[in-house]
């Protein structure tokens, strides 16, 4: 690991930060993240690892344990034994060797199919379609079609309608929700060969791009145009621009540039019956009817399939820092924010939280080094994007030597070189990964007033210190470790819970207990990740009877034969 360059305690660090911030060679484009060594390969390589790795027969514990390098391999339960009630709907055909013939014809590629109806595929095979990024999900799909063009997804959606064949669009398979992999028999609707950049207009930043497209590769070519792709997020080398929309993902820049709802100026999709709903306007303003491509974003592939994506990609920051710190208590994190949106203002592009224990994991599952000496209760990461190199300085040292001397910070460091800025956003973007090192995790993404956001944290700790599940060194306890980092300039907590395998005690000593406590202070069970099926009976916490019922009508109007991702979302 490289030096930092540290800037604390008080005014002689800050000198140094001041000296530091006249060099013009240290603000630097942060360009996407690079991989974090193995835990941060992509879903698709760690399947690759996988098929090497020793495999036991399926755990008749509660859950299968989770992939981690130090452990054997087991095979994930099927979602079907781990929720006995969730039924195959009969309403749904079975594919016939007929239907896979014809998905051929549509598709005209072997390249384009994974068989397993007419031919000894095996399960192996579909392993990486039918199971999910947190290996808690396992469906049982005999059938993976990999459409080009829109007309493909068209025609494949419209025979899959008149023959009553459900389906599960497929992106990445980085979703943290279960939304992404077949529960039963569906066929999985995979888009990662429909992936070509349309169009780009340097003028007025707008992308037109194919669902398919790997969200750094899009980042990538609009940044060689001086843009940026509005969303940033730690699955980026793996997740796709047409699932992000459907997922309406949140992620490490929404402070700066807001929701997919508010960027994304048009959208191609097709309907479950074959319709192609042709949107994909480059206009921001157009007040012209109901919008309804609104519906799709944060849609979750349960009402048609987005095959390409408009969308307002801003302009490239020309000088980016980023700071760590380390703070002594919750309230000062508080204070450092307020610090930071007051002084800060509009060159304030990242303030995400991350506690102790978070930053413990990471370290301990990748063996990286973290950057600060000694420990602190809690850890902040602040990120500044800006034009005007002095100008930012200039106000970055006013904060820094604000935060210093009023002590609301204890100690931190800036990075000076671009791989210093990675190290530190590796140290908030590895945790997600890191804490299902162990066997499993239990994952909670909330939006909480700021007050309370972290008093959720601290009340999970009591309660798994008081029902005796866990403990951060005996193995024959299921829990690990509690832990809360996430997005606080959106008030959005990630609560993990970091086990040792996955555990029915476990799970119905949080759930619904997370979800009470998250309702009790209005906020909702689910910031950024969507429903899918982890979170599917519990959206009562966050919305009303009213409002159920009226997505209930929405996806009935849309998907009457309900073939689109069934057993999720509503
Ligand atoms: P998938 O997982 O394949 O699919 C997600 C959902 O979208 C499924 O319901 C699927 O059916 C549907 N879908 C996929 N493609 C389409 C399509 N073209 N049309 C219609 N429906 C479709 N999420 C955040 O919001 N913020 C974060 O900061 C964040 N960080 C993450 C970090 C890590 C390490 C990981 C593993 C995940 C993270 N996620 C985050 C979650 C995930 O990456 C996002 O939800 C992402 O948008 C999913 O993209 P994907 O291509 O992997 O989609
Ligand atoms: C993040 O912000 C992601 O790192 C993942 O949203 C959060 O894994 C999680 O719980
Ligand atoms: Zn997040």
């Amino acid at each position: 690991m490289p030096t930092l360059h540290r800037t604390l305690p008080a005014l002689r660090r800050l000198r140094l930060a001041n000296a530091f911030f006249q060099q013009p060679a240290r603000l630097r484009l942060r360009p996407a993240a690079q991989p974090l060594r193995s835990l941060h390969s992509s879903p698709q390589v760690r399947q690759e690892e996988k098929k090497a790795s020793p495999t036991t027969s399926a755990s008749s514990a509660d859950h299968a344990p989770q992939d981690a390098p130090d452990r054997p391999q087991s095979k994930i339960k099927y979602t079907s034994d781990s929720y006995p009630d969730l039924k195959r709907d009969s309403r749904f055909k079975t594919v016939s060797k007929e239907d896979v013939e014809h998905f051929k014809k549509i598709l005209g590629s072997e390249a384009a199919i994974l068989d397993g109806v007419t031919n000894e595929t095996g399960e192996e095979d579909f392993e990486q379609y039918n199971s999910d990024w947190m290996r808690k999900y396992r469906g049982q799909c005999r059938l993976v079609l990999k459409p080009e063009t829109t007309e493909q997804v068209s025609g494949v959606l419209k025979y899959c309608n008149e023959q009553s064949l459900a389906v599960v669009p497929q992106g990445g398979n980085s979703g943290l929700v279960g939304g992404s992999v077949p529960v039963f028999d569906e066929i999985v609707i995979n888009l990662s060969r429909l992936n070509k950049v349309r169009s780009f207009d340097d003028v007025s930043g707008v992308l037109v791009a194919d669902a398919g497209v790997i969200l750094q590769q899009a980042d990538e070519y609009v940044g060689k145009q001086n843009h940026i792709f509005p969303l940033d997020l730690g699955a980026k080398g793996t997740c796709q621009i047409g699932a992000n929309v459907a997922t309406n993902a949140g992620g490490l820049r929404l402070l700066r540039y807001g929701s997919m709802h508010g960027n994304v100026l048009g959208l191609e999709c097709v309907l479950p019956d074959g319709t192609i709903m042709d949107d994909l306007s480059k206009l921001r303003k157009n007040n012209t009817g109901y919008d309804l491509k609104q519906l799709f974003i944060g849609g979750e592939g349960t009402i048609g399939i987005i095959t390409a994506i408009s969308i307002l990609c801003p302009q490239r920051s020309s000088a980016v820092n980023v700071a760590y710190f380390g703070l002594e208590s919750y309230e000062k994190v508080m204070e450092a924010f307020k610090e930071a949106k007051k002084q800060l203002g509009e060159i304030l592009s990242a303030f995400e939280l991350m506690d102790r224990q978070s930053q413990s994991l990471y370290h301990q599952a990748s063996g990286a080094k973290l950057p600060l000496e000694g420990e602190h209760p809690f850890y902040c990461l602040i990120e500044t994007s800006g034009s005007n190199t002095e100008h930012d300085s200039e106000k970055l040292n006013a904060f820094l030597e604000h935060v210093m001397s009023e002590e609301i910070v204890s100690d931190g460091v800036v990075a000076e070189s671009e791989t210093q800025l990675q190290s530190l956003w590796a140290c908030r973007e590895g945790i997600s990964e890191a804490g299902q090192h162990w066997g499993g995790v239990y994952k909670y993404d909330l939006s909480i007033p700021l007050p309370e956001l972290y008093s959720l944290v601290e009340d999970a700790r009591k309660m798994f210190e008081s029902n005796g599940l866990m403990h951060t060194e005996d193995e024959t306890f299921p829990v690990k470790d509690v832990v809360g980092y996430g997005h606080m300039g959106d008030s959005n907590l990630h609560l993990n819970v970091a086990t040792r395998r996955y555990d029915k005690e476990v799970e119905r000593a949080l759930e619904p207990w997370v979800y009470e406590w998250v309702a009790k202070r209005q906020g909702s069970i689910s910031a950024e990740h969507g429903l899918g099926l982890a979170k599917k009976a519990f959206i009562g916490y966050s919305r009303s009877e009213t409002m159920i019922r009226l997505m209930g009508k929405i996806k009935e109007t849309f998907d009457p034969k309900g073939i689109m991702n069934p057993y999720k979302y509503i």
